[in-house]
């Protein structure tokens, strides 16, 4: 029993709302749009369509892409901008949790809100094109961009990629899943080719982009990898032949910034080149001028430019944004003195759910004895730079390069401007001031033996720790982009041992881009408990003192496996060759763990809680007796169909499993469970012993049972068969476990 936690004291409890209103963008919406574009595009000339797929250049306009404007047909352009976390070069905008953080909540209503609040801002700022979610896998730990997106299982990416597409485009914004594909490490991004067979590649690679197309998506963004020697950008295979015939997608793929790279990369399914020069300042175009010269000489039908241009349209259609209440671009990205700029504060009460989020996403590694939450310690130091603020403020740095202060966000085109950035140091001194208790700190990281006396007398010791990556053009401390190890930054691990050498409570708090090796000081028998906070944005500060002090009581779950040797992973960053067999084929992250019994520090899944639960009750019921043909032909494990879209087939997607278990809160305090649903697949199907295939957060008082429901569909059950190219039943049947984490099987059970 915790003292301060009596469910009634919850100041923020996990959510329990029904997801909002917001729905996914349905066929019949795209019809719609599409009549209305087919419609308005009879007026366009050749050059006006081709216009409309070329944006103006690099920082030819207000925003990072611009489309311009047509005015003879009173088309007013597009404003295409970053990022993933909030809206990119603009001010009074809130920066959001990252990725990985709200992948780590495993709870899809926060996920959607989240989509909501961003999709709201970008909006309000007069964006049309929002250019995120970022999908791409975390196959390599170090992959400096991994951040960005939602972890390292392909089921849980899915899930958060479609939340977060409903919940942006629910408030008239195109969200832009990407990069599609294989943008997993950043090292020579633009020059390596990823070697990835079909099978792989359609269930993991691709997996969150079907998702992104379920939930309505209106543009795609095409990477600047080469997938098996062919730029992703002018891959015919992957962009016509997945992404649009088997997926169905019917809205825009725009290019990389600067990721086009030939005219002829229109008839490989690209719609619309980006920021439009060939290289930034260039002042050319593949498109532009060439596609209309492609088109005058017959290299290129005319017919592919009328489905860009009216693929563009649509997109724009969908998201109803052909109105003249559509608020105009009222920022400049590169320039601040700008006329256009009107300051607009889009950032309403989005404070709530970033640090609701932040809460949600920290996950609790280590809790000897319970030593949290904390209850009015009499004193607390708090040791090393991640503690407090960076000396010249929270954007020190263009594009967040630098590691100084507490680490919230990466670095690179995926973040924003923080409007303000809650510190630890300060949300902790202002619960010191409620508590009465003494606070003191040592803010720096190399004077090991000034912090292990600072840290010595207090009741508890709080050592903060990061490790920060990003995107290639920028390097920190010598990462390029990539990290180039998996150790903690500015001396951490030295830094916990000498604190927890004189202090017998030593808490650990982690700001971590991803994975770290912990075994330096993880056994150490004074670290007591360890907070993996990874990067919670604005709100960093006040989230961690709603985990520590158990206002939230810890729900958050590893969206990847923390090994303990980094020899351990699958896979690794490749610098000595321009192509990167992905040999481990389904075999990532918890994947390979379990396949070749290596035991993990922490695994995929993992997170403890303040309170504990029991499991009872599995049941599962074939709840879908489907007899068409589709059905039949998939049971017998042949191809049901190959039309366009026949991957996203409603008889394929539908609930054909329904399994469901009993959980009830046997500790003292209310909180979240996160029960997780893995398949095992049969040996038939040459898979891993365990995929994630369902996951729920299930709020629960003390004392109290709750029932977790997991649906499961035929495409959940399916291979890609790369002969027939379509998904099929594996001969046998498939075993089942719901669990804590993707090793704590709690009940086992079968599809059958
Ligand atoms: C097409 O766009 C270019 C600038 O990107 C502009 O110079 C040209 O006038 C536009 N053409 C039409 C027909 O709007
Ligand atoms: C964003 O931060 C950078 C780095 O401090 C700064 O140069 C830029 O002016 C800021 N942009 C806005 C819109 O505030
Ligand atoms: C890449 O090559 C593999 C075989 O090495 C093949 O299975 C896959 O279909 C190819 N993919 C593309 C996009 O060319
Ligand atoms: C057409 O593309 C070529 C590169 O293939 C480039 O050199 C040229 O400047 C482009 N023309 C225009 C009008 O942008
Ligand atoms: C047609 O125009 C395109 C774009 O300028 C050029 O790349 C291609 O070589 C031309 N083809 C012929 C047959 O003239
Ligand atoms: C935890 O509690 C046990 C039993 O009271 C005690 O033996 C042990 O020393 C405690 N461990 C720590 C790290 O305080
Ligand atoms: C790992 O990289 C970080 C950041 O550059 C650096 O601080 C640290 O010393 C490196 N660790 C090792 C063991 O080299
Ligand atoms: C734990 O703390 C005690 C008391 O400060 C100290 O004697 C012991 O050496 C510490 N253990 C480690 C592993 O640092
Ligand atoms: C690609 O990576 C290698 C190895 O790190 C490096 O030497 C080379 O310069 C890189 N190529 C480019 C064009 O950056
Ligand atoms: C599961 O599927 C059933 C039947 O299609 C549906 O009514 C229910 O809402 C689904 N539940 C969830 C949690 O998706
Ligand atoms: C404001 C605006 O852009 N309105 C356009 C909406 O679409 C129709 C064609 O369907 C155009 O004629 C309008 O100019």
């Amino acid at each position: 029993m915790y003292p301060l936690l009596a469910a009634a004291a919850l100041l923020v409890a996990p959510s329990t709302a029904a997801l909002s209103q917001s729905a996914p963008k349905t066929d019949s919406d795209w019809t719609t749009a599409y009549a209305q574009a087919r419609s308005y595009l009879s007026q366009f000339t050749l050059e006006e369509k081709v216009n409309l797929t070329t944006g103006v250049g690099w920082q030819g306009g207000h925003c990072v892409g611009n489309i311009p404007a047509i005015p003879r047909v009173n088309f007013p352009g597009l404003c295409l901008q970053d990022s993933p976390v909030g809206v990119r070069f603009a001010d009074r905008v809130s920066v959001f949790p990252t990725g990985i953080n709200t992948a780590a909540t495993f709870d899809r209503e926060l996920i959607r809100a989240r989509g909501e609040a961003m999709g709201a801002e970008f909006r309000a700022k007069g964006v049309n094109i929002a250019l995120g979610p970022m999908m791409n896998m975390g196959r390599v730990a170090q992959g400096g961009r991994n951040w960005e997106g939602f972890g390292a299982d392909p089921f849980l990416t899915g899930e958060a990629a479609y939340e977060t597409i409903v919940g942006m485009q629910s408030q008239g914004i195109q969200a832009c899943a990407k990069h599609y594909i294989n943008n997993e490490q950043e090292h020579n991004r633009t020059l390596e080719s990823s070697i990835v067979d079909d099978r792989f590649q359609h269930e993991i690679y691709t997996h969150p982009f079907l998702r992104s197309v379920a939930a309505g998506v209106a543009s795609v963004m095409c990477s600047y990898k080469k997938v098996n020697g062919t730029y992703a950008c002018g891959n015919d295979e992957m962009l016509n032949d997945v992404l649009k015939h088997q997926i169905g997608f019917k809205g825009l793929v725009v290019s990389d910034w600067s990721a086009t790279m030939s005219t002829m990369s229109a008839s490989a399914g690209l719609d619309m080149t980006m920021p439009g020069d060939i290289t930034f300042f260039s002042g050319d175009s593949y498109f532009g001028g060439n596609l209309t010269q492609a088109v005058n000489n017959g290299t290129i039908p005319e017919s592919r430019v009328d489905d860009m241009a009216t693929r563009i349209l649509a997109a724009w259609f969908l998201l109803g944004q052909n109105s003249s209440s559509y608020p105009p671009v009222s920022f400049d990205s590169f320039n601040i003195n700008d006329p256009v700029q009107q300051h607009i504060d889009v950032q309403a009460d989005h404070y709530k759910i970033i640090r609701k989020i932040g809460a949600a996403s920290t996950v609790l590694l280590k809790n000897t004895n319970k030593t949290l939450p904390l209850n009015k310690p009499k004193s607390i130091a708090l040791i090393g730079s991640d503690a407090g603020p960076a000396s010249q403020g929270p954007n020190s740095f263009g594009d967040q390069g630098g590691d100084i202060g507490t680490l919230a966000l990466g670095w690179g085109s995926g973040t924003a401007n923080f409007s303000y950035l809650v510190s630890p140091l300060e949300a902790i001194q202002a619960q010191a001031r409620k508590d009465h208790s003494s606070i003191s700190w040592y803010l720096e990281d190399f004077n090991t033996y000034a912090a292990a006396i600072a840290g010595a007398y207090a009741d508890v010791a709080i050592v903060f720790l990061n490790a920060d990556s990003g995107e290639d053009y920028i390097t920190v401390d010598g990462n390029e982009g990539d990290r180039k190890n998996l150790t903690a930054w500015h001396n951490g691990d030295n830094l916990v041992n000498a604190v927890a050498r004189q202090n017998k409570n030593t808490v650990v708090v982690v700001h971590s881009v991803g994975p770290l090796i912990v075994e330096p000081w993880i056994d150490n028998e004074n670290v007591t408990a360890v907070l993996w906070a990874g990067l919670p944005g604005q709100e960093s500060g006040n989230s961690l003192v709603d985990v520590l002090y158990g206002v939230w009581n810890p729900s958050g779950r590893l969206a990847y496996t923390i090994a303990k040797d980094p020899s351990d992973y699958p896979a690794g960053i490749v610098d000595n060759s321009l192509d990167i067999p992905y040999t481990e084929g389904l075999e990532i992250d918890y994947r390979h763990f379990d396949a070749k019994n290596i035991t993990p520090r922490f695994e995929f899944g993992f997170g403890l809680s303040y309170t504990e639960f029991a499991y009872a009750n599995l049941k599962v019921t074939q709840v879908n007796t489907d007899t068409s043909d589709a059905e039949k032909t998939w049971a017998s494990g042949k191809v049901a169909s190959s039309d366009v879209g026949a991957s996203l087939a409603d008889w394929l997607h539908a609930t054909y499993y329904c399994v469901s278990v009993d959980i009830t809160n046997t500790g003292g305090v209310y909180g979240a469970e996160i029960p997780q649903l893995y398949l095992n697949p049969p040996a038939a199907a040459n898979s891993p012993p365990s995929i994630l295939r369902g996951f729920t957060s299930l709020p629960l008082d003390p004392g109290k049972t709750g029932t977790a429901q997991f649906n499961i569909s035929r495409y959940d059950m399916s291979v890609w068969d790369v002969v027939q190219q379509g998904w099929i039943k594996p001969e046998g049947t498939y075993g089942l476990f719901v669990g804590a984490s993707s090793r704590d099987k709690k009940l086992e059970g079968q599809l059958a």
